[in-house]
């Protein structure tokens, strides 16, 4: 609120803004409408809208700075735009087309169509943005986007002013990363491509559509005329888009091998399409390459200063900074322009989750320098597949690549839930707030998660495994979390599927889970505090508490089905980077403290129910494998049919913390087992060796030194091969005390 006005803040934010401290309200009487000739009839239609039936004055246009009239005009930027209420009039002045749209995007959000009687603030914007083309490039493994997705990304990011939509996602075979990216679209597909092409220009987002080639291309001229085949093939089909409507147009050769990475042929060929087709439309924006080095640490050689010398200086060349996914420094930047010869168009690989597919980013927009203004000539962010959680980001990187200098991580990120959110916006934010980290991956790229917890459960933690105590502050802290945790998620669960069905379909297993999450950890904390009941109280409590935790695998393999056939979708994690931890190593913590309390022992095995003890698997389909304690042996329950375990797919058995294993034995019925696979052994289930078994006709087995202390226990199949099993015996045993 400024001056005590309610005035919303604009995002992006305005790079000038003025407040003249008085607000209006016009009284009702007859619009006086000065709209200057060339104004798009959709515009006048949204200013009538707004101001309809007022005693005011509306001026609009587009009026460059250059020429003479009476108002103040546009700054000289393109997409820039000069904007003034007051009292009497309301002035849009647009350097151009986009330019205009977009003080009419800023007006709505200073003048929302629900504020009546209308209230107008003094106020007077100039403004423009700080890269040229703004936006996402659909450029993901997986799945791609729907239809209707789309559409509704083009709607949000025209509201956004993001104006930038690059079509490459790496399963459309016609995209052609797969295969045919000569043949035209079937006349289905064709005919959505048109209509996005529509509602883009409604947008005023570019649309670029993006072919892939790479893979299959051949540098030959097989009928002598001069034209490389494959080049003309490309410009065929940039003809077919053509027609369809697309007027911007991009040509990837990121990750592929062999002849398609040549980077001569890669500037000829664009320096051909460039000038057999950009050159001869009259209205097709610059062409826009995505090299095969496309970050820092895969280039080698020469290939960047070839294509640096040899495209011609207006085609676009595309990168992802110093690694696949990176943050975007200044630094950075400087050093491909240099090689480049030009400004970078960035991809930027967040939040794109197909590399950790079980997680979701929905953090806030961070790592990207300030400095990088006006050192850009695109910015365009790989998005995840799910398109409405991905607007959490777009929201971010919409505001950054329009005004650098004013950008506010936090705030944006914070504003961005709020807008997109309204209903439930407190719940998001803590849902988003614990739902951001990739998790370990192989391009080391990480973001924060449960910022605001994580010093306290890593206090809480050092201080209860250490001595067994913990400051009551901290615990309240914690406790609080998770009620709050829990409330969240049930809020989410219960408003998204109205409110927004779109994103709930996308998240509702990570949503279930959460609010497992937040149960179990409620559950567990209480069961610190409860040292006066009964031992079967306190058991029977962190049974429960388990309970609540197993639910949270159930949906992670409800996820994963629901993501078939795509055999990547791997199932869901939430909270995976602090808060299942946590809960995870102070359950196992409290397990081995009761048996202490009952037994008067140190951990030992007696007065752990079956429960303390946990099957391990990678195979969806055994989601209810169970186990039996029987005094010494921990046992798989036989399954009656035959199993098949693709290469890499293990099931074992995971022992409590402080319980070791002494013996495995496994009778899996036929030789092949021990010939495809191994009994494997691991104190942290996550760093394994394989184990010395005597193997004898599908029989396998081994003692244990309990000094090796192996709390985990599988057999693997480590073949190429699928392997059939029969479960008759997996059995583990532990000392009896
Ligand atoms: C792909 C991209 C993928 C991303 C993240 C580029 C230019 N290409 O390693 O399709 O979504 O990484 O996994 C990529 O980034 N290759």
């Amino acid at each position: 609120s400024i001056f005590g006005q309610n005035i919303p803040d604009v995002f992006p934010t305005p790079q000038k803004t003025s407040y003249t401290g008085n607000q209006f309200a016009p009284e009702k009487g007859k619009t006086t409408w000065k709209l200057s000739s060339n104004i798009d009839p959709d515009i006048t239609k949204e200013l009538q809208g707004l101001f309809k039936n007022l005693n005011i004055t509306i001026i609009a246009g587009i009026w460059e700075e250059s020429k003479n009239h009476t108002i103040k005009s546009a700054p000289s930027k393109p997409e820039g735009y000069y904007l003034k209420l007051s009292g009497d009039s309301v002035v849009l002045s647009g350097h151009d087309y986009d330019g205009l749209y977009y003080a009419l995007q800023t007006i709505k959000q200073i003048v929302p169509e629900e504020n009546q009687p209308l209230q107008i603030p003094g106020i007077e914007i100039t403004d423009w943005p700080d890269v040229p083309f703004r936006g996402s490039v659909e450029g993901f493994y997986g799945e791609p986007w729907s239809h209707k997705d789309r559409l509704s990304q083009l709607e949000f990011y025209g509201k956004h002013k993001l104006n930038t939509y690059i079509y490459g996602p790496k399963d459309d075979p016609f995209h052609g990363f797969s295969d045919q990216w000569r043949e035209p679209y079937p006349e289905e597909k064709a005919r959505e491509i048109e209509e996005l092409v529509k509602v883009a220009g409604k947008n005023h987002v570019n649309y670029v559509w993006a072919v892939h080639p790479g893979r299959d291309i051949h540098w030959t001229d097989n009928d002598e005329d001069g034209t490389i085949d494959d080049f003309e093939a490309c410009r065929k089909k940039f003809e077919l888009m053509y027609d369809m409507g697309v007027r911007s147009f991009a040509v990837f050769f990121d990750d592929i091998s062999g002849e398609g990475t040549n980077a001569k042929m890669q500037a000829k060929m664009l320096n051909y399409l460039n000038q057999e087709f950009v050159s001869q439309k009259q209205d097709v924006t610059p062409l826009i390459m995505c090299p095969t080095q496309y970050n820092r640490a895969w280039s080698s050689g020469d290939y960047l200063q070839i294509l640096g010398s040899e495209l011609d200086q207006d085609i676009r060349i595309m990168w992802t900074g110093n690694s696949v996914c990176a943050d975007i420094t200044k630094e950075s930047v400087d050093w491909i322009t240099e090689r480049i010869q030009r400004k970078p168009f960035i991809w930027w690989n967040w939040p794109v989750s197909d590399y950790v597919r079980t997680r979701l980013l929905l953090g806030r927009v961070y790592g990207l320098d300030k400095g990088n203004q006006g050192s850009l000539s695109g910015f365009t962010s790989n998005p995840m597949d799910k398109p409405e959680a991905s607007k959490i980001g777009l929201f971010g990187v919409a505001d950054y690549t329009w005004n650098m200098k004013d950008f506010n991580s936090e705030v944006t990120w914070k504003e961005g839930i709020e807008r997109l959110f309204p209903e439930s916006s407190e719940a998001m934010i803590t849902f988003a707030m614990h739902n951001s980290d990739q998790g370990p991956n192989t391009h080391n790229y990480r973001r924060e998660e449960s910022e605001n917890i994580r010093p306290f459960i890593e206090e809480f933690m050092h201080s209860y495994a250490e001595d067994g105590v913990f400051q009551p502050n901290t615990y309240r802290k914690i406790t609080t979390e998770f009620q709050k945790i829990k409330e969240a998620g049930a809020t989410l669960r219960k408003e998204l599927p109205n409110s927004h069905p779109a994103f709930f379909e996308e998240t509702k297993y990570w949503i279930y889970s959460f609010e497992s999450l937040g149960e179990a950890g409620t559950t567990l904390l209480n069961n610190l505090r409860t040292t006066n009941e009964s031992s079967k109280t306190r058991i029977a409590e962190l049974n429960k508490m388990l309970g609540q935790f197993r639910q949270m695998d159930t949906y992670s393999k409800l996820q994963k089905k629901a993501g078939e056939p795509d055999p990547w979708a791997q199932g869901c994690v939430t909270g995976g980077t602090v808060l299942t931890p946590f809960v995870q190593n102070l359950f196992q913590l409290r397990a081995s403290e009761i048996h202490t309390i009952i037994t008067g022992e140190k951990p030992g095995t007696k007065g752990l129910s079956e429960a303390f003890f946990k099957p391990i698997t990678n195979m969806t389909s055994l989601t209810n494998l169970q186990l039996t304690r029987d005094g010494k042996y921990i046992k798989i329950n036989p399954i009656l049919e035959i199993l098949k375990l693709n290469p890499g797919d293990f099931i074992g058995i995971e022992l409590p913390e402080g319980i070791f294993a002494n013996y495995v034995h496994a009778i899996l019925g036929n030789n092949e087992v021990s010939e495809y696979g191994e009994i494997q052994g691991s104190k942290n289930g996550t760093d394994w060796k394989k184990i010395d078994t005597r193997n004898n006709e599908g029989t396998m087995q081994a003692r244990l030194d309990e000094e090796d202390k192996i709390r985990f226990v599988r057999y693997i199949n480590i073949s190429d091969k699928t392997v059939a099993l029969k479960t008759d015996l997996f059995k583990v045993d532990i000392p009896e005390n």
